[in-house]
């Protein structure tokens, strides 16, 4: 059995969102498709506390983005919400980053429920949440594969979607175009 995990694309990571991805709703045509062909589809949220430590106001990194209930937290209106089976929200722990689908969730449990043995990983952001939940997915024992055209990479350095490829690839994940 195989599952589509869609991570974060959301309106924050589209362009016009509070932490855009440079052609984040590019991708979403494409996950549509992959969605059409995959028994058990699950969507992730980044649903953060309006006080996260992960925002700039409160000395993190990141600008406020994707706080729980607000616009910017919905998913991209058009990803086919027909096709999500199971929706997923994350980043709820105000002291976590909460990058990984699977960090303080039940998404592992429901997959195993489903009878889940190979996930394939898409959305946003490749050098951030697509990569900790595909090495997640992976340290859980699932079968792993990114696509890659499914996915844009924030990029703060240079180079970060590179790296997270290699460090995909040298944890066992494969990367797909
Ligand atoms: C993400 C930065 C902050 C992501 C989430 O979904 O990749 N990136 N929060
Ligand atoms: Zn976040």
């Amino acid at each position: 059995m195989e599952a589509l995990i869609i991570v974060d694309v959301q309106n924050d990571f589209c362009p016009g969102g509070a932490l855009a991805v440079a052609g984040g709703d590019e991708i979403v045509p494409v996950i549509n498709e992959l969605a059409r062909d995959t028994p058990f589809v699950v969507a992730t949220r980044d649903w953060h506390p309006a006080a996260h430590s992960s925002f700039a106001d409160r000395g993190g990194r990141w600008p406020v983005h994707c706080v729980q209930g607000t616009e910017g937290a919905e998913l991209h209106p058009q990803l086919d919400a027909r096709a999500i089976d199971l929706v997923v929200d994350k980043g709820q722990d105000a002291d976590q980053p909460g990058y990984s689908g699977f960090e303080d969730t039940d998404l592992e449990q429901a997959l195993r429920d489903q009878g889940v043995e190979r996930v394939d990983v898409v959305g946003l952001a490749l050098d951030y949440c697509v990569r900790a939940t595909a090495l997640d997915a992976k340290r859980a024992g699932f079968d792993v594969t990114v696509h890659r055209g499914a996915t844009r990479a924030v990029n703060v350095e240079p180079g970060d979607d590179e790296r997270a490829v290699a460090e995909l690839r040298e944890a066992g994940v494969t990367v797909v175009g």
